[in-house]
């Protein structure tokens, strides 16, 4: 290991010793662009990886809301604005009761990379709060949104930072946030969030931007590595926004998704998931995934045990799509998963994979396709977004999942000119993580000590 890299990564430790998932991002990419870093000994006297680490600007605020029986509720709003060297902050907000400094310095860190990779010009950030929008009246969101916004309008603008949706913060909220910020700006700044509603300057496409891209990622893969796609088996994790579009398009591509889960069970369907009643429960209903047993008796439904692996892992599938939230997977999921017969892993969640797990996956010869590039087609359609929003005008479906299609192909390109270049066999998150921090290192560089 680099003396430079032991050196940073003691240093952001002891700085920031409290945050697990913080720590465990930073440690996974600067472990794995010290052959980056051992070329430029220029970026040890700039001091380019503390300055990377760092975020420019930490905010965070009270967020006071009243509930609908007339009580008071506060919770805490978060703002990171970790990387701007390449563009505006850009990232999304999540609204989870989970939520705190760590987890949205970790997923701020991770944007700066991805946002990188798209190749547009966008910086990383995230924000959120840890109010949970789950059994929560439309009106009770509404008063939360518009609280949040109070704040958050000081430190967002089009040229400045841009957010959009996450967990827990999908079209119902970015309306309730964009209304109120357009109320206090007193101006139509479309350009302010992304994934806004197709009536008030939304980007067709976006909604699908992210499982679609997720699976355009794992087609390039597995093109390259000659492996069809056509009939393999799939689970998927999770059935929010990301979850819901990457089955559908797996369905397209001919893989037979076989379960997917919320945070209480999964369901299993062997004769393959009917998606659009998933849709039905999950993006109209709001409920239960357990609830597509009463339309489909025949499919089983296993409840998660506290504290233990989801047992959406423990059903065999080729191909294994971790889409709901960090860390689902360690060391003894991963064992399982090997021991399964999984071939590809693709991460439609943020960091779902932990440090140790990622290591035992690779060596057993899965491919997975990290994070920071496999679910980059979301913030890239937000960005297309920006693009339609400043022409004040608005491309086709047809035209946004072509581009999306375009720019997964390239950021699959990328991560593998950096697997080849610096040999790094199929370890395509250490090529992920290399092709992208070149880009950001480049643009700080270029811009001086600040
Ligand atoms: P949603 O809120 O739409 O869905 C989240 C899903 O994950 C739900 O099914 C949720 O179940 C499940 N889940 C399971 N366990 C947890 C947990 N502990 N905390 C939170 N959710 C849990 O979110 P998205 O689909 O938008 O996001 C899913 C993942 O994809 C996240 O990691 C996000 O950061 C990442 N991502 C999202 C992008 C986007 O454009 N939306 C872009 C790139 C990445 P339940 O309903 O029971 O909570
Ligand atoms: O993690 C992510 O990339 C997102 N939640 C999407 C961010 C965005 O700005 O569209």
């Amino acid at each position: 290991m680099s003396s430079y890299i032991e050196k940073v990564l003691k240093k952001i430790q002891e700085k920031n010793q409290y945050e697990k998932e913080f720590n465990q991002a930073v440690k996974e990419v600067l472990y794995s662009i010290k052959p980056v870093v051992e070329k430029h000994p220029e970026f040890e006297k700039s001091a380019l990886l503390e300055r990377l680490c760092e975020p420019e600007r930490i905010i965070t605020f009270r967020v006071p809301w009243t509930d609908d029986r007339g009580n008071v509720q506060i919770n805490r709003g978060f703002r990171v604005q970790f990387n701007g060297s390449i563009g505006p902050f850009k990232g999304g907000l999540r609204f989870h009761e989970n939520v705190n400094l760590s987890i949205i310095k970790f997923l701020g860190f991770e944007q700066v990379f991805k946002n990188a990779l798209t190749g547009l010009p966008i910086g990383g950030g995230k924000g959120g709060s840890d109010f949970s929008p789950k059994g929560k009246s439309d009106n009770e969101i509404m008063r939360f949104c518009q609280s949040f916004m109070n704040e958050l309008q000081r430190h967002i603008g089009h040229d400045l930072d841009v957010p959009a949706g996450d967990i827990g913060v999908g079209a119902r909220e970015i309306g309730y946030l964009f209304g109120q910020y357009r109320k206090i700006k007193n101006c139509f700044e479309a350009g302010v969030l992304t994934g806004k509603g197709l009536s008030y300057g939304g980007s067709l496409a976006r909604k699908e931007a992210t499982g679609f891209g997720l699976l355009y990622f794992i087609s390039a893969m597995a093109q390259h590595h000659s492996i069809d796609l056509k009939g393999k088996s799939a689970i998927i994790s999770g059935s929010g926004n990301v979850a819901i579009y990457a089955c559908q398009k797996a369905q397209e591509l001919g893989i037979k998704v076989i379960a997917m889960s919320d945070s209480t069970g999964c369901i299993k369907d062997e004769k393959g998931i009917d998606i659009e009643e998933i849709k039905r429960i999950k993006e109209v209903e709001r409920l239960r995934i357990k609830e597509y047993l009463k339309k489909y008796p025949d499919a089983q439904y296993f409840e998660n045990i506290p504290n233990q692996p989801q047992k959406i892992f423990s059903i065999p599938a080729q191909i294994v799509l971790p889409c709901a939230t960090q860390n689902d997977i360690n060391l003894d999921t991963a064992k399982q998963l090997v021991k399964n017969g999984t071939i590809i892993i693709g991460e439609g969640a943020n960091m779902p994979t932990e440090n140790d797990a990622i290591e035992y996956l690779i060596q057993n010869n899965i491919l997975l396709a990290p994070a920071k590039a496999a679910n980059a087609g979301g913030v890239a359609t937000s960005a297309l977004e920006m693009s339609q929003n400043s022409m004040r005008y608005f491309w086709s479906f047809e035209e946004v999942d072509q581009k999306l299609k375009q720019i997964m192909n390239n950021i699959y390109s990328s991560c593998l000119d950096a697997v080849e270049e610096y040999n790094l066999g199929i370890n395509y998150c250490a090529g992920a993580n290399i092709a992208g921090f070149k880009k950001v290192a480049d643009a700080m560089t270029a811009q001086g000590i600040i």
